[in-house]
């Protein structure tokens, strides 16, 4: 007898330093280092406010950190996050590789590590408890299966411009895969120009006015890896005198409030969903791995595909 109660004694000790009591309630926070990508896209202020809106105290001690895009900083954060002794590590890799070390390092701390939206690529799956985030092939995919659709008819041939997403980030690299892997069954569709817009307006309208000097008036869809790039180019593409959504069909991913007012307005045929506003599924995943409870290693986000004829019912429904 004694003993048993000797047993439960321990296990109330080793619940409470877990944070969890037995009757569910947090009785410590638990401290989660977030390191973010940065602030490139309507996306990831989305992402951003629904991470920080999930993860709040009392349940949560959040030490949030902004990348600006740069691995080196997500580098910095992830080893000061270790330093600190968080109870769990998530963060969105700005690009896929060159995370194997500092992996090591929060195992070696025994930090369990949450990938949030973007994936990594290591030689060893356990360096990572689990991913939650979208399947960007498949959006990839979307695009492309709406672009023949919306090219019933048309006699080729279709020249595509494609504006990527970060060079080496997961979401450029599987849309541009997806993508591929439907147009290249009708030879009708080539695409003609492809570069890095580096996920932000700025960039998307940079590049979008280097194609349309190079290429002149022969290009008749653009297809760009996030809204914010399409929002960017269709600037471009109007100063230029032509008329977005009509000269130039474009089809971009994310399904922010902009493309909605874009599609609303004429300029943008279509864009993919892709739900940055997982903070609440991201927040159970944290609770499961802190407590040492089994994970799935993925966990995807559903989503959808609107074109501009929706647009106008759709935008008062929309969350971000
Ligand atoms: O599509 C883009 C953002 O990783 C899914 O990053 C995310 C992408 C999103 O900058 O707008």
């Amino acid at each position: 007898m004694r003993k048993i109660v000797m047993m439960c004694a321990a296990m109330l000790a080793l619940s409470a330093c877990s944070g969890s009591a037995p009757d569910g309630s947090a009785s410590k926070p638990i401290t989660v280092g977030f390191s973010q990508v940065g602030a490139e896209s309507e996306w990831r202020s989305a992402n951003t406010a629904s991470v920080k809106a999930a993860l709040a105290p009392p349940e949560f001690r959040l030490k949030f950190s902004d990348a600006q895009q740069k691995q080196e900083n997500q580098i910095k954060a992830l080893r000061s996050f270790i330093a600190q002794r968080v109870d769990v590590i998530a963060f969105s890799p700005v690009v896929e590789s060159g995370w194997e070390t500092v992996l090591r390092e929060a195992s070696a701390a025994r930090i369990p590590v949450v990938l949030t939206d973007r994936a990594v690529k290591v030689s060893d799956d356990s360096l990572y408890a689990t991913f939650i985030g979208s399947d960007f092939v498949e959006e990839g995919r979307k695009a492309g299966r709406w672009l023949v659709e919306d090219s019933k008819g048309k006699a080729g041939p279709i020249r595509i411009v494609e504006l990527q997403g970060t060079v080496g980030s997961a979401p450029a690299i599987d849309r541009m895969k997806g993508f591929r892997e439907i147009i290249d069954a009708d030879k009708r569709f080539a695409v003609v120009r492809s570069q890095s817009g580096d996920f932000t307006r700025a960039k998307g309208k940079e590049v979008m006015e280097a194609f349309l000097k190079s290429q002149g008036r022969d290009i008749d869809v653009l297809f760009a890896h996030n809204d914010d790039m399409a929002i960017g180019a269709i600037q471009a593409i109007e100063e230029a005198g032509l008329k977005p959504g009509q000269d130039i069909r474009i089809v971009s991913i994310d399904g922010v409030r902009g493309a909605f007012e874009a599609m609303k307005a004429g300029k943008l045929n279509a864009t993919i969903e892709c739900n940055p506003l997982f903070g609440e599924q991201l927040a159970q995943l944290i609770r499961d791995v802190s407590a040492g409870r089994p994970v799935p290693k993925r966990v995807e986000v559903e989503e959808g595909v609107f074109t501009a004829d929706q647009a106008a019912a759709e935008l008062p429904k929309r969350k971000y």
